[in-house]
């Protein structure tokens, strides 16, 4: 078949943990975050298993990009804080008086991409352009500092007449990007439903979280709305008892592709009638249903759904072949009440699922980063994807070239003292150094 403006398809750009990823419990609300702080983590294991992750996706037959990790420590804060003295004096201060910081300014986060920025496909959009929001990220600090970086990255990227990459919203209304935003569609280039997930309104009369901060504001989803100019679009709020249970984005809870619906019963303020709510309105656009798959809190509960990360499993539609497949953190597969009640899921005709993969993404697991937390979905055409910077596009030399870079100079564990050491400092410009020679792009 012919690709053009006509055929749409979804892209992933995935993100690659950095030569500093760590586990320094710097997320509240995000339950695996806290439990692992202070772990030895290997770099370059997560590393080579995100890579791994792309390539068996683009061995499906799934469009991969690659989005580059951000180069640490990013010092700008630094003196904001009024730290003294040369750069490595000011990083030595900051590791013994405030560690937080420290280890935020080294944080390797910029790899969970669903978090990079929310999409609207062109399909969506009054003015036929494919619209972009860079996250601001306003809730935690170390997830704040990619926010300006990913902008200027993205704005190289998609730089493109038929493309308007916004920057990153202003004002204290916090925004996660795609990982609280669904959209459903009959196919990837026909108008679909967007749907934005929200944890608090500074303007509504809402039911309160008792334990954690929610992340995502209705206030930013709004804006988005607004600036993207969707055709069609809903926002709903997030049930306060799912984020005291751990779930900080909505892609921990529920997700979707084209026309279906994977959500737990507890997904949602008000579930039902939120759910009846999309679906009618999807029913208005279309003249269809949704498939609905409601996952019940006696099938699995909702801790198990946090502790498994089921819902962050990757929907994927291969290429000519009709059923979807699941791609599911391995953790999954290991807890076997939910091996079990995937592999019912499977076996349904009613819903359509018709293959698991499960894949080992442990060392992002740890941090409370799933499949789908590391790739951002950019649904677009060959014209826009002519357009683009053809550097990040994934094929088998962009593989080896990575795996070569990861395999000879990534650590093979870390702790946040190694920060300090002079070597390992060099060691870790050095991989930045050779990113920027692979992209092309100055991190
Ligand atoms: O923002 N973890 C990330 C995980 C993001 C997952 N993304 C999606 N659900 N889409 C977060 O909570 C932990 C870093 C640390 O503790 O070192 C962290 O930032």
């Amino acid at each position: 078949m012919v690709e053009n403006s006509h055929t749409f398809f979804e892209v992933n750009f995935d993100g690659i943990p950095g030569p500093t990823h760590l586990f320094s419990g710097l997320a509240k609300g995000n339950i695996a975050s806290q439990i692992n702080e202070g772990k030895i983590s290997s770099p370059k294991k997560a590393a080579l298993q995100s890579l791994e992750k792309i390539n068996t996706v683009f061995k499906l037959g799934i469009k991969q990009a690659v989005i580059p990790p951000h180069r640490r420590p990013n010092t700008t804060p630094l003196s904001v804080y009024g730290f003294k003295g040369s750069i490595e004096d000011q990083l030595k201060e900051a590791y013994f008086s405030d560690p937080k910081l420290f280890a935020g300014l080294y944080s390797s986060s910029n790899m969970w991409t669903a978090n990079a920025a929310t999409i609207s496909p062109s399909p969506d959009t009054e003015n036929g352009k494919l619209q972009i929001t860079i996250a601001n990220l306003k809730t935690n600090f170390h997830r704040s500092l990619e926010s300006f970086k990913t902008y200027d990255i993205f704005r190289k990227i998609f730089s493109s007449t038929k493309i308007s990459v916004h920057s990153p919203l202003p004002g204290l209304s916090p925004d996660e990007g795609a990982a609280n935003h669904l959209r459903f569609c009959e196919d990837y280039g026909e108008t679909g439903l967007e749907v934005f997930i929200f944890g608090f309104g500074s303007r509504e009369e809402l039911p309160r979280t008792k334990v954690f901060k929610p992340r995502q504001s209705k206030e930013a989803s709004d804006d988005i709305i607004k600036k993207h100019g969707i055709k069609h679009s809903l926002t709903a709020f997030q049930k306060p008892e799912a984020i005291d249970a751990g779930v900080f984005h909505n892609d921990v809870i529920s997700t979707a592709n084209k026309n279906f619906f994977f959500y737990h019963e507890k997904s949602f303020f008000n579930n039902s009638s939120t759910i009846k709510k999309i679906d009618e309105k999807y029913k208005e656009i279309t003249g269809k249903n949704l498939i609905l798959l409601e996952v019940k809190e006696m099938e699995v509960s909702l801790n198990e759904a946090v502790s498994s990360y089921l819902f962050n499993s990757q929907i994927i539609s291969p290429k000519d072949q009709a059923g979807m497949i699941l791609f599911a953190p391995k953790e999954c597969e290991k807890f076997e009440k939910i091996r079990k009640y995937i592999e019912k899921i499977i076996a349904d005709p009613k819903n359509p699922l018709s293959q698991v993969i499960y894949f080992d993404l442990n060392e992002s697991m740890q941090n409370g980063g799933g499949p789908a937390c590391l790739r951002l979905r950019v649904v677009m055409n060959q014209d826009q994807l002519n357009d683009i910077n053809q550097s990040i596009l994934f094929d088998d030399k962009l593989y080896e070239k990575l795996k070569k870079l990861i395999n000879e100079n990534y650590p093979d564990q870390l702790k946040i003292e190694d920060l300090i050491k002079p070597e390992v400092v060099t060691q870790i410009n050095l991989c930045f150094d050779k990113y920027e020679e692979i992209f092309k792009i100055n991190l």
